[in-house]
């Protein structure tokens, strides 16, 4: 059965903070082309509806630690620390693969995107999941402990922002409409990307609480794929529309 290699876990955080680098290097100056910021060329037959797409992408991140949690045998009952923040991960990718596709009204999604971000989700689910029930450890007080509560907080703040955002978007198109329209409400007063601000929060917050290099490794890794991204947007806005608010941000509130 399997057991705890931490030198796996080694090298596969590693690898997750490279293809960061590496998404990083790839995207400060052009945008992932999906979106708005796809290009026009793209032929319809390249593209899936963005509910399948959003569903089959982000469902191995779902499915991947929420096996390794039932299947793990014996069952890990102890700490509870373990199985609680395996849960959250996979909470939040609950809603991700069976809520916000079901709502979504963007527009198909590329299939060889979709391909890679699959993949991707396959590591991730694998790595977060492999790590919180196989090789972490936890104090039996953890639950108590700073960087534990902190850290929840923080995850349950970023995911209330980047849920609340999420539905501030689809609110700006009636069913069938692909056009763009100005984000108004909640923290897109203040931001471009109020979804990707939330979900940057919500992976800080779940790095601190697991304090592993894992959860850092992927924290760091959304920074660098949608951080440049809402730069993106908020170009995009500030080029389409002349009355889009000055004092808006891209990604922080009143600093950036
Ligand atoms: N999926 C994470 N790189 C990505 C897919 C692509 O979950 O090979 C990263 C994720 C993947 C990427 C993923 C990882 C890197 C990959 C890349 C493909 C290539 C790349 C694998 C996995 C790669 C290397 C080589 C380095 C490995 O029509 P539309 O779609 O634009 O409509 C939008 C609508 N909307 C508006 N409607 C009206 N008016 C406006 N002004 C509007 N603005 C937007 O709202 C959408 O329907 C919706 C949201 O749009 P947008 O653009 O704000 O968000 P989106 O980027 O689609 O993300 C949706 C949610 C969001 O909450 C975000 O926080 C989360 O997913 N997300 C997204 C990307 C990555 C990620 C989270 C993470 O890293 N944690």
């Amino acid at each position: 059965s399997m057991q705890c290699f931490p030198g796996l876990v080694l090298a596969l955080s590693s690898l997750l903070g490279v293809l960061a680098l590496l998404q990083l290097s790839l995207h400060l100056r052009v945008p992932s082309r999906y979106g708005k910021h796809e290009e026009r060329l793209c032929r319809p037959r390249g593209r899936l509806p963005a509910r399948c797409a959003w569903f089959l992408q982000e469902l191995p991140s779902f499915l991947v630690p929420a096996l390794l949690l039932a299947l793990r045998s014996p069952p890990r009952l102890e700490p509870l620390g373990c199985r609680l923040l395996c849960c959250l991960f996979c909470w939040h990718y609950f809603y991700r693969t069976f809520i916000y596709p079901f709502f979504t009204r963007g527009r198909p999604f590329p299939l060889q995107l979709l391909f890679f971000g699959m993949l991707f989700c396959i590591y991730n689910g694998f790595l977060q999941g492999y790590y919180l029930i196989y090789c972490a450890e936890y104090p039996n007080d953890w639950c108590t402990d700073i960087r534990f509560t902190s850290g929840l907080l923080l995850f349950l703040l970023g995911m209330g922002i980047n849920i609340h955002s999420d539905l501030l978007l689809r609110q700006l198109r009636k069913p069938g409409e692909v056009t763009y329209k100005i984000p108004q409400g909640g923290l897109f007063t203040y931001v471009s990307g109020a979804n990707y601000f939330g979900e940057i929060v919500e992976w800080f917050g779940f790095a601190i609480a697991t304090w592993s290099l894992p959860a850092f490794a992927f924290a760091f890794f959304t920074l660098c794929c949608i951080g440049p991204r809402a730069y993106h947007h908020h170009r995009y806005y500030l080029k389409t529309f002349t009355d889009y608010p000055k004092s808006r941000k891209a990604l922080i509130p009143f600093v950036f």
